[in-house]
């Protein structure tokens, strides 16, 4: 029974008439005779049936559901997510959302969004995390009710985790009377969204057309709000197929979306953190999840200029150029330990950067500070908080603490420490910057000389894999996915916003391939390719289909496989263990090395219709790799390579 009592015959075909026209018209595609059930339909000349067997034929028969030619209840659903302006749909298909699945491509022409399709929804998850990092804007993902969800939460937590906005709709069969016996059953939900609630911003189940356009473009404004997550909409599949009647089509309306302006801390806490800072002899600047836009990076250089402090970049985000001046993150904990004054911005764990818990059966905090350093934050972390995912780290009282978006908040604040500064303060904080950037000029030689360690070594230096990489990248527009061992933040020129995309945002192993390859796609919109360099751990587990999508939506990406032939963060931990158990360290390779068949990714890359270069084990083999790969990736396509590398 259509759900919608007021449905009129007269919009539905019936089914077997269409059937017939269809089978016809599929033939002649194919350019053979139409076969006997849809004769009559397909030649004209053909002698008329019967008024009896036209009835039979023409009869809905009972199993046969009525077709309809109106616009649905799922046509709509895609006029409102097209006013969000979404470029594409990360997306597995599920029978919960068969009805937006259809008009996606049919009825929305599969235009914003396009379908992007994906092999298991956590890669739908961290494509859409890696995308939105780089194109600031979120995607649209679709994911089955109840498994697909299932499958897509670890990723949605490693992005609610890293506060990046996405849109996410389930389906789901809420009217148990409609519900098929079976699979429908199983892949039902009393409370489609329960099971990821702790770790999505907002969600709703919306119970009428009406309902989900207003819930739709609210979870959308939600999600991109300071902090921004990802929400959930889940949507019926009664609602979804239904046909929508003319009349209740004209009276449905969509809200318009309009972006919230994030929140400034307030003006007054600002002047006085402004002063504090001014006065302060050794102050220090950490910063982590601090860039939300493009302008966010210029901003932090001029207040960094204007005050001679030292940066210390954690790198949740694209904040500060890693070579200026006042970059001196790489020693950071010996600024934190002099310090006179620290301020935070968007820190994600200011407890771990100002103290140090060794790893010991007895644990033991020591702070890193002076017992007089005062503290202060800008953040807007407090303003999302959930209480049973652990995500927001132990707590750190600070002397000033500003709720606020440090980007929105920076304008002021530069205002503020300009009104501050005297014409003799800034002689003196020149001369503490001029002492600063005399520091820095050896940093890089410093850093280039640390990777030249173990430089002709096989399996080949993380380090080697990096330099060999920049020597072949550097002069093109180039974007980086991840890099496990972080040399690419030592030796490369990062000073764009695109040119790293951050941390998985909670250690979920298995987002890097998939978080790259949506990375590779804003990259690709905007003119650039991506280099990845991805664990091999973290490859095998959704990172072999993530490629297969790279190929199939020709996204550009070099992923190069670190393939260190094992979990060695593990290999690290059960070392500490065997050691602190004094047993020995010779069986520790059990169930932390991925040895004995060693996988071969570049054959796992031809499998998945890319390019596999590799393995390479003699680093004088990397240039002609890299060669070879990037010529590929030039052309649009993505490549792999597998290096056989150190540990880390
Ligand atoms: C989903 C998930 N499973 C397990 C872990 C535990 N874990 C942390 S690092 C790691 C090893 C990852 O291997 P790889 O990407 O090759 O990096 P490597 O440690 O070898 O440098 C594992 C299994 C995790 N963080 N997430």
């Amino acid at each position: 029974m259509p759900r919608n009592p007021s449905l009129k015959r007269r919009s539905f075909l019936t089914g077997t008439a269409v059937a017939a026209a269809g089978l016809a018209s599929e033939a002649k595609a194919q350019g053979k005779a139409p076969s006997s059930g849809a004769s009559a339909a397909a030649s004209p000349k053909a002698a008329g049936p019967s008024a009896a067997a036209m009835a039979a034929e023409t009869r809905v028969p009972p199993e046969l559901p009525p077709l309809t030619t109106q616009k649905t209840g799922s046509d709509f659903m895609i006029d409102v997510i097209k006013t969000l302006k979404i470029d594409y749909l990360t997306c597995v298909p599920g029978s919960t959302f068969r009805a937006l699945h259809e008009s996606v491509i049919n009825y929305g022409n599969n235009t914003a969004p396009e379908f992007i399709t994906c092999l298991h929804e956590e890669a739908s998850i961290a494509m859409a995390q890696g995308y939105a990092k780089v194109a600031g804007k979120p995607l649209f993902v679709m994911v089955h009710g109840t498994v697909g969800l299932q499958h897509a939460s670890m990723a949605i937590y490693n992005a609610y985790a890293d506060r990046v906005p996405m849109l996410i709709v389930t389906g789901n069969a809420d009217d148990a009377n409609d519900r098929r016996p079976g699979i429908e059953w199983l892949h039902s939900v009393q409370d489609g969204a329960a099971q990821v609630r702790d770790y999505t911003k907002w969600d709703d189940s919306p119970g009428s057309l009406g309902a989900f356009a207003d819930s739709t473009v609210r979870a959308y404004q939600l999600s991109t709000a300071v902090p921004m997550a990802p929400v959930l909409i889940v949507a019926d599949t009664g609602l979804q197929e239904r046909p929508l009647e003319e009349r209740e089509a004209r009276g449905l309306k969509i809200p318009k979306y309009v972006p919230l302006i994030p929140p400034e801390a307030d003006g007054n806490a600002v002047r006085e953190l402004a002063k504090a800072l001014v006065a302060a002899q050794n102050p220090v600047l950490i910063v982590d999840r601090y860039a939300r836009t493009a302008n966010a990076m210029g901003l932090l250089v001029q207040f960094a200029d204007l005050l001679n402090i030292p940066v210390v970049d954690q790198r949740g985000r694209v904040n500060f150029p890693n070579r200026h001046p006042l970059n001196h993150s790489t020693r950071g904990g010996a600024l934190i330990a002099q310090a006179d004054f620290i301020l935070a911005l968007e820190p994600t764990d200011l407890f771990g950067s100002l103290n140090n818990m060794s790893d010991v059966l007895i644990r033991q905090t020591k702070s890193r500070t002076k017992v007089n350093v005062k503290l202060a934050r800008i953040s807007s972390d407090s303003l999302l908080v959930r209480s049973n995912y652990q995500d927001f780290q132990r707590y750190s009282p600070v002397d000033f603490d500003l709720a606020g978006d440090a980007e929105a908040t920076m304008p002021a604040l530069i205002a503020a420490v300009q009104h501050e500064l005297s014409d003799a303060r800034k002689l003196q904080l020149t001369a503490r910057g001029d002492k600063l950037r005399d520091l820095s000029k050896g940093f890089l030689d410093a850093a280039w000389q640390a990777a030249g360690y173990g430089w002709d070594a096989s399996p080949i230096s993380t380090a080697r894999l990096d330099a060999e990489i920049w020597a072949q990248i550097k002069d093109d527009s180039w974007a980086m996915g991840s890099d496990l061992a972080g040399w690419a933040n030592r030796l490369w020129n990062m000073d764009k916003p695109w040119h790293h995309n951050g941390s998985a945002g909670a250690g979920g192993v298995g987002q890097a391939t998939p978080a790259a390859v949506g990375a590779a796609l804003a990259n690709r919109d905007a003119g650039r390719y991506t280099v990845a360099i991805v664990g091999d751990g973290d490859f095998n587990m959704v990172g072999p289909g993530a490629l297969w999508t790279a190929a199939h939506h020709k996204i550009p990406v070099l992923i190069v496989i670190h393939n260190n032939r094992a979990y060695h963060q593990e290999y690290m931990h059960i070392q500490r263990m065997a050691n602190r158990h004094n047993r020995g360290i010779d069986r520790n390779w059990i169930g932390t090395t991925i040895r004995d068949p060693n996988i071969n990714y570049a054959k796992v890359a031809e499998g998945m219709g890319v390019r596999g270069i590799g393995p390479i084990t003699d680093p004088r083999g990397l240039a002609p790799a890299l060669k070879q790969a990037l010529a590929i990736v030039k052309k649009g396509e993505p490549v792999l390579i597998d290096a056989v590398t150190q540990p880390r």
